[in-house]
C-alpha cells in the first residue's frame, strides 16, 4: 500500500548568487483540522435558540447553530446586513422535525410531506419578535437545515436570496435527491488504509478500535455538513475480522460517535466470515446453517448498534471469496444478508467490481468492461429489495477517463448506486491537484437513454425516435425505474493527516457529498462555495482558485491518458507514475493494445468484443463505430491507426504529441496562478500548496516525456511540431563526464529521458558521485531543472554547481511510491537563480551535479536541463 504524507517540499534560500534549497517539513493539517468548517459562519444570530427534542441530532443541531454564528457584538461592517434584518434581540429559534414544529405552532405553515432529510427555514419577522423555525423531514433535515443556513452567506448566491426576511415568503427548502450517501473508507484494523494518501486510520489500531475516537466525531461533522448519511468504516478486502465480538463493541463506539451528527455506521463484511471466523464448514448462501449464523450475527449487530445501516460486499472479486466457489449467484450472496438486516431496516450494497483477472490477453473477444454487466445484468429482479448494486462509475476502474458504466441503464428491478474515489488512486494520489467533481458531473448527467425503446424494443416507434432523458443522476435517485433505494459511495480514505493529507484535495470530499444531495450543482459552482469557505473570500481568490480546480482534471487527462485509453500508470504497482505496458499481456483487462501499426480496444459489437452493446439502443449506436464515438472515448471502443483523424481533424498521435504538451503546460500555469495570490492567502496554506504544485508540474513533464517518446518510438511517426523526441536544452547524465556515478537503465525505459540514467554506489563512493558537462549554449541567464529519482525511504543529497560554484542544494527526502528509480518517483527541481532572475552562464562553463547516497537511496539522476530564465517568481 502506498501511504505517507508528501514531503517533497523545498524552500529556496538565496544568499550573493547562491541559491540553497533547504528541504523543510510540510506544514500539515493535523485530523481535527475542521477544512470547510474552520471559520465561523457570517451569519450573525439573536437570541434564543431551542430544539423540541433531546435527541442527540437535535442536541447537536442546536450546538452547531451556536457554534457557526458570529456574537452580534464581534461583528465587524460588511456582512451584517445579511442577517441583522432577521435575527433580532428577542428572537427566538425553533430546531426541530416538521411534526415536532406542527404539534408545538400550530399556525407555523410547515409543510406536509418533507422527505426525510429534507429541511424547512422559515422566518416570522412581522410580529413583535422575530421567530425563526429550522424543520426537518425527520431529525437530521433539521441538522442539515442549521448547516445551509451557516452556508448561504458564503454560498455565493445574490443577496436577496440570502436576506433571511425573503424566508417569510419563500422558505429555504431542500431534500436529498437520493436516500443513500456514504462514504467507503478502507481502513485496515492494523491502522492502515488501502490507497489512503492522508496516514493512518482515524478508526482502527493495532487489530482495534481506537481508543481515541476524536477524529471521528470531527469527521462525521465534515460529513453531516454536506448531507452525508452514512459511513462504511472497514476495508472491502479482509473483511472478516471485523465481525468478532470484540470488534463489534469497538465499532458500537463509532457508531456512538458519529450518531449525533447523523451519521450511521455501515461495515464491509467477507461473504466467508461463518466459515473464516464462525468456525461452520461451508459459507453456502444457501446453507441453512449459514443463514442462521448471519442472522444471529446480524442480531449481535443491532443489539450493539440498533441504528446500524447495513453491509457492503466484495465477492468473488481480485481473491475476495464469494458464492461462486458453490456456483451460486450474487443475488443468492446479497439477499443472504439482506432476509438478516431486513427486520432491522439495514441494506447490503453489494459490489458489482466482480471480474476475473486472469483473462487471456490473447483472446480479442476477453473484455474485463463487460464483466459487471454480463454478471449482474441477468439477475435483475432476483435482488431482495433491501439490497442496492454498487457500480462504480465506469466499466473499469476509476480511470480518469471512462464512459459511464452501462449497468446503470440494465437494472430497472433493482437499486443501484454510484462508486465514485474521492481518495485519488488513480488520478495523482493527493499529490497531483485533481478536482473530480466535473468527472462525477459528466457521470451524473450522462443519458443512457435507457428508456427510448418502443414496448418491442426498438428505438423508432412509429418513425418517432424515443427521447426521454434518463440520465445516471435519475436512476440512481431511483426516479427512473422507481426505486426507493438508490444513491452515491464516495471512496474517501480518510487518515489522521489532514484528512486527505492535501489541503486542496478537500474540494473533493466537499463537492462529493454536495453532489450527492444534489447532482444538478454545477461542479464550479461547488468550487466556488468551498473556496469561500476553506481558502477566502477575496473575489481574486474564489476566481483564481476556481479556476485552477476546473482546469486540473482536464490537465491530469492531458498528461496521463488519451482519448479514453485510461490511465496509463503503473496498473500491477503504485497505480502513480507512467507505465505503459503493465497494462498489455497480463490478465487484469486494463488493456489499451497498442502495436506499432495503431492503439485501442475494439469493443464495438460488429469486430470487436461487443461492449458496446451492452448500452440502450441510442447509446450503443454511438459508440458502435469510430466515426460517432467522442474522441475522448475513441481508444476505449476503437482500435484505430496512429493516422487516424480524430473529429478535431488532429492523427491520433499527433494528439498524444499536442495534449501531453498542453498538459504539462496546463500543469505549470497551476503554480503562477497560485503564486498570483502570494499575499492573499494564509502564508502557511500557500507555502504548502506551492510546493506541491511545483512537484506536480515537475512530474507532469515526467508522464509527458514518458508517454510522447514512447509512442514516437512505438510509431516512428514524429511529432509535426518537432518536440518529441528533442530536448535542446537537456544534458543526459549518462553522457556526462562521470565519476563515481554508473549508467542505470531505469524500467520502464520511457521513464527515464532516452531510457537511462545514472546511480551512486553508496559504498564505491562513500564521499559522493558526480557527474559534469561544459555547457556549450549562448551566455545569458537561466533556470537548472535537475531530473533525479527520490527514492524512498532513503535520503540522498544533491548539490548543482556551476564552475564549483554551487547554485544549489537539496535533499532527496519525499515519500514517493516506490522503492526503485522510475516515473513513481522521478522528481524535477529547478534552481532559478537569485531573485529567480535565473543562473548565468556562459560557453565553457562546467555544470557538475554530485549526488550522495544513502543505503537506500542512490541518487540517480536522469538529466539537467538548461531553461529559459522565467520571469522572477
Ligand atoms: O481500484 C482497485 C484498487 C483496490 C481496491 C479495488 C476495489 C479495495 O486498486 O485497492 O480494493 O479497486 O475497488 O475493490
Amino acid at each position: 500500500m502506498a501511504s505517507g504524507r508528501f514531503e517533497a517540499r523545498k524552500r529556496i534560500v538565496f544568499f550573493s548568487g547562491l541559491a540553497i534549497l533547504l528541504p523543510t517539513l510540510v506544514a500539515s493539517a493535523q485530523t481535527a483540522d475542521q477544512a470547510w468548517l474552520r471559520e465561523p459562519s457570517r451569519l450573525v444570530l439573536f437570541g434564543k435558540v431551542i430544539a423540541f427534542g433531546n435527541s442527540p441530532i437535535e442536541q447537536t443541531a442546536v450546538q452547531e447553530l451556536s457554534r457557526s454564528i458570529q456574537h452580534p457584538a464581534s461583528v465587524k461592517g460588511g456582512f451584517s446586513q445579511f442577517a441583522l434584518r432577521a435575527w433580532r434581540e428577542g428572537s427566538l429559534t425553533v430546531i426541530g422535525t416538521a411534526e415536532e414544529v406542527r404539534k408545538a405552532y400550530p399556525n407555523v405553515p410547515v409543510p406536509s410531506g418533507l422527505a426525510p432529510g429534507e429541511y424547512w427555514i422559515w422566518w416570522n419577522g412581522f410580529d413583535e419578535h422575530s421567530f425563526s423555525v429550522i424543520a426537518g423531514g425527520d431529525e437530521r433535515g433539521a441538522l442539515y437545515g442549521v448547516f445551509a443556513l451557516r452556508r448561504l452567506p458564503l454560498s455565493g448566491e445574490s443577496f436577496p436570496r440570502t436576506d433571511l426576511s425573503n424566508f417569510h415568503a419563500h422558505p429555504l427548502r431542500s431534500r436529498p435527491a437520493m436516500p443513500i450517501r456514504w462514504t467507503d473508507e478502507w481502513d485496515n484494523a492494523n491502522g492502515t488504509v488501502e490507497r489512503g494518501y492522508g496516514g493512518r486510520s482515524i478508526f482502527f489500531e493495532g487489530g482495534k478500535v481506537r481508543d481515541d475516537l476524536s477524529a471521528v466525531g470531527e469527521y462525521a461533522r465534515l460529513l453531516a455538513s454536506v448531507g452525508i448519511n452514512g459511513c462504511n468504516v472497514n476495508n472491502v478486502n479482509g473483511a472478516a475480522p471485523f465481525l468478532s465480538t470484540e470488534m463489534l463493541q469497538g465499532l458500537a463506539r463509532v457508531a456512538n460517535t458519529m450518531r449525533p451528527w447523523g451519521v450511521r455506521l455501515a461495515i464491509s463484511v467477507d461473504i466467508a466470515s461463518p466459515q473464516k471466523i464462525g468456525g461452520l464448514k461451508t459459507f453456502d448462501p444457501l446453507d441453512p446453517a449459514v443463514q442462521a449464523w448471519w442472522k444471529a450475527k446480524v442480531d449481535e449487530i443491532y443489539a450493539a448498534i440498533p441504528d446500524f445501516a447495513g453491509f457492503t460486499v466484495k465477492a468473488d472479486s481480485e481473491g475476495q471469496a464469494g458464492p461462486a466457489s458453490y456456483g451460486r449467484s450474487p443475488a443468492d450472496a446479497a439477499n443472504l444478508l439482506a432476509h438478516a438486516l431486513a427486520p432491522h431496516g439495514g441494506v447490503v450494497l453489494y459490489r458489482a467490481f466482480v471480474y476475473n483477472n486472469h483473462l487471456d490477453y490473447n483472446d480479442l473477444k476477453a473484455d474485463r468492461a463487460r464483466a459487471a454487466y454480463d454478471i449482474f445484468h441477468p439477475l435483475d429482479g432476483k435482488f431482495a429489495p433491501n439490497v442496492v448494486v454498487q457500480i462504480k462509475y465506469g466499466p473499469i476502474d476509476f480511470q480518469a477517463r471512462e464512459p459511464v458504466s452501462p449497468l446503470f441503464a440494465g437494472l430497472e428491478k433493482t437499486s443501484s448506486a454510484m462508486e465514485v474515489q474521492i481518495t485519488q488512486e488513480y488520478t495523482g494520489q493527493q499529490r497531483h491537484l485533481v478536482y473530480l467533481a466535473p468527472m462525477w458531473k459528466e457521470m451524473l448527467d450522462f443519458d443512457l437513454r435507457a428508456q427510448n425503446r418502443g414496448p418491442h424494443g426498438q428505438v423508432f416507434v412509429r418513425g418517432v425516435e424515443q427521447n426521454r432523458a434518463t440520465t445516471v443522476k435519475e436512476i440512481i435517485a431511483g426516479k427512473t425505474f422507481h426505486r426507493s433505494l438508490g444513491g452515491m459511495i464516495g471512496v474517501s480514505c480518510v487518515g489522521r493527516d489532514g484528512w486527505l493529507g492535501s489541503p486542496l484535495a478537500m474540494a473533493n470530499l466537499y463537492a462529493f457529498g454536495r453532489l450527492a444531495w444534489d447532482p444538478n450543482l454545477s461542479a464550479e459552482r461547488i468550487a466556488q462555495e468551498w473556496t469561500r469557505q476553506t481558502i477566502g473570500t477575496d473575489p481574486q481568490v474564489v476566481a483564481t482558485v476556481t479556476k485552477m480546480l476546473m482546469q486540473s482534471w482536464p490537465a491530469y487527462e492531458h498528461y496521463t491518458g488519451f482519448l479514453g485509453s485510461q490511465t496509463l500508470t503503473d496498473i500491477t504497482g503504485s497505480h502513480y507514475g507512467p507505465n505503459i505496458e503493465s497494462s498489455e499481456r497480463n490478465g487484469w483487462g486494463q488493456w489499451h493494445r497498442d502495436d506499432a501499426q495503431g492503439i485501442g480496444m475494439d469493443r464495438s459489437v460488429a469486430t470487436g468484443t461487443g461492449f458496446a452493446g451492452q448500452y440502450p439502443p441510442a447509446v450503443a449506436k454511438m459508440y458502435e463505430t469510430a466515426a460517432t464515438t467522442p474522441d475522448n472515448l475513441l481508444l476505449f471502443f476503437h482500435h484505430v491507426p496512429y493516422t487516424y483523424k480524430l473529429h478535431s481533424g488532429e492523427t491520433v498521435i499527433q494528439y498524444i504529441y499536442d495534449s501531453h504538451y498542453q498538459g504539462a503546460e496546463e500543469a505549470a500555469r497551476l503554480v503562477d496562478e497560485w503564486e498570483s495570490l502570494k499575499g492573499k492567502l494564509d502564508p502557511q496554506l500557500y507555502n504548502d500548496v506551492l510546493a506541491r504544485l511545483e512537484y506536480q508540474a515537475g512530474h507532469a513533464i515526467v508522464w509527458r516525456d514518458a508517454i510522447v517518446q514512447y509512442f514516437l518510438k512505438e510509431s516512428g511517426i514524429p511529432d509535426a511540431r518537432d518536440r518529441a523526441g528533442h530536448y535542446p536544452g537537456r544534458l543526459e547524465a549518462e553522457l556526462a563526464r562521470l565519476n563515481g556515478y554508473k549508467i542505470i537503465a531505469i524500467t520502464p525505459w520511457e521513464d527515464a529521458s532516452g531510457g537511462m540514467a545514472v546511480g551512486c554506489d553508496a559504498s564505491a563512493a562513500p564521499n559522493g558521485c558526480t557527474a559534469a558537462w561544459t555547457y556549450t549554449g549562448p551566455a545569458g541567464h537561466f533556470n537548472i531543472a535537475a531530473q533525479y529519482f527520490d527514492l524512498q525511504p532513503g535520503t540522498a543529497h544533491f548539490t548543482l554547481s556551476v564552475n564549483n560554484q554551487m547554485v544549489a542544494t537539496w535533499a532527496a527526502d519525499a515519500l514517493l511510491p516506490s522503492r526503485r528509480p522510475n516515473g513513481d518517483n522521478a522528481t524535477r527541481l529547478t534552481a532559478r537563480g537569485p531573485d529567480g532572475h535565473g543562473i548565468e552562464l556562459k560557453p565553457g562553463d562546467v555544470l557538475l551535479v554530485k549526488g550522495t547516497s544513502d543505503a537506500n537511496d542512490p541518487a540517480a539522476l536522469d538529466y539537467i536541463e538548461i531553461e529559459p530564465a522565467a520571469p522572477a517568481r
